[in-house]
C-alpha cells in the first residue's frame, strides 16, 4: 500500500522514479485527485513528495491523517503552509545549498547579458546587421559598478562573492551584519540599499514576510541608472510598481527569472526592451536538479527509516 504521495506533475521521469524508489507511491497532483483517493489509501500516506509551486495547505494536509513529512523539491517552500504543517506535527524539508552556485551563476549571467547587450549582439550577427557594416551600439560596463544584494543568505552570498570578483562594491540587506570587511550593511532597509547601488539583486526568501519587499519607494531610490535583478520570487517585488517604473524610465531596466503569475508573464513586461526575461531556470542544470532530487529523496528515505532529516525547515 502506498506510503508516499507524489503531489506535483512537475517531476521529470527520473525524479519521479527516484521518489518511487523510496517506497510504495501514489500520484495525485490536484486537490480533486487527492480528495478522490480511497480513504484507506489516504490513511496510509506518511510522506508527500512535493515540487515546484504546487500549493500544499492545511486542508490538503487534513486529507492525510497520518502524514508525517512533506519533502519539497526546491529551496523555496513558500508554496507550503509551514505553520499549518507544524501545527499538525508534520515535518517539512527543502533542498538548500545544492543550488546556490547555479542560482548565483544565472544572476551574474543575466547581469552580464543585460549590461553587454548579449541577446541583441547575437541577433546582430545572425541577422547580418554587423556584416552590413553597422556596429552594435555601445553598452554598459558592469565591472566596478555598485551591487546591492537584497537578502544576504546562502544564495545572496554566492552572488556577492561572484560580483566582488568583478571588482564591484558590495552593499546588502540582512537581519544581521555579516563578517565581510569592506561590504556595506544596510540593516533591513531596502530603500537605503537601493539608493546606494547601480544593481539591485533580489535574493530574499519568498512568502508573506517579503511580499512587495522591493517597493515603489525602493525602485524610486534605485533611480534612472538602476537595474533590478530577481532570482528569488516574483512576489518579492511589487510587480505593478516595477512595470510602472520601467514604463516611465524611472529605472534603467530589469533582469527577471521569476514573476507573479508564472509561467504567464505580464504582457507589459514582455513589451519592454529594457527587460531581460528568463523562464525560472536558475536552478535548472542537469547537475543541480539531480542533486536537488537526491536531497529530496534522502530526506524521504531518512524519515521512512526513522533517521534524522537532512534539511528540515520546521
Ligand atoms: C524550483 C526554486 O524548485 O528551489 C527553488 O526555490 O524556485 C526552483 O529551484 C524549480 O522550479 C523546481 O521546482
Amino acid at each position: 500500500d502506498p506510503v508516499i504521495l507524489l503531489s506535483s506533475d512537475a517531476f521529470t521521469d527520473d525524479e519521479r522514479a527516484r521518489v518511487m524508489a523510496q517506497g510504495p507511491t501514489v500520484a495525485a497532483v490536484t486537490p480533486e485527485a487527492r480528495q478522490a483517493l480511497p480513504e484507506a489509501v489516504r490513511q496510509g500516506i506518511r510522506a508527500v513528495a512535493n515540487k515546484a509551486h504546487m500549493p500544499f495547505d492545511g486542508p490538503q494536509m487534513d486529507l492525510f491523517p497520518n502524514l508525517e513529512l512533506i519533502a519539497h523539491f526546491g529551496v523555496g517552500y513558500d508554496a507550503i503552509d509551514v505553520a499549518a504543517a507544524s501545527a499538525r506535527g508534520i515535518r517539512v524539508t527543502n533542498t538548500p545549498d545544492v543550488l546556490n552556485e547555479d542560482v548565483a551563476d544565472l544572476a551574474v549571467a543575466m547581469m552580464l547579458a543585460f549590461s553587454r547587450d548579449i541577446i541583441r549582439g547575437d541577433a546582430w550577427v545572425r541577422e547580418g546587421t554587423w556584416a552590413s557594416g553597422r556596429e552594435l551600439p555601445l553598452n554598459r560596463k558592469m565591472s566596478g559598478a555598485r551591487a546591492g544584494i537584497a537578502g544576504m543568505g546562502r544564495i545572496g552570498r554566492a552572488i556577492a562573492d561572484r560580483l566582488a570578483a568583478f571588482g564591484m562594491e558590495i552593499h546588502y540587506t540582512s537581519r544581521s551584519e555579516k563578517q565581510t570587511p569592506g561590504w556595506h550593511w544596510h540593516g533591513n532597509d531596502v530603500v537605503s540599499l537601493a539608493g546606494a547601488v547601480d544593481w539591485l539583486v533580489v535574493a530574499v526568501v519568498g512568502g508573506e514576510e517579503t511580499r512587495g519587499y522591493v517597493s515603489k519607494e525602493a525602485l524610486a531610490a534605485l533611480g534612472s541608472d538602476g537595474v533590478v535583478v530577481n532570482i528569488a520570487r516574483g512576489s518579492c517585488i511589487d510587480e505593478e510598481a516595477l512595470i510602472a517604473a520601467l514604463e516611465a524610465r524611472e529605472i534603467a531596466g530589469a533582469a527577471l527569472d521569476v514573476f507573479y503569475n508564472e509561467p504567464h508573464v505580464d504582457a507589459r513586461l514582455v513589451a519592454l526592451d529594457t527587460v531581460l526575461l528568463q523562464p525560472h531556470q536558475a536552478s535548472a542544470t542537469v547537475e543541480t536538479r539531480r542533486d536537488m532530487s537526491v536531497l529530496q529523496c534522502d530526506n524521504l528515505a531518512a524519515h521512512l527509516a526513522g533517521r534524522a532529516l537532512l534539511t528540515p525547515v520546521n
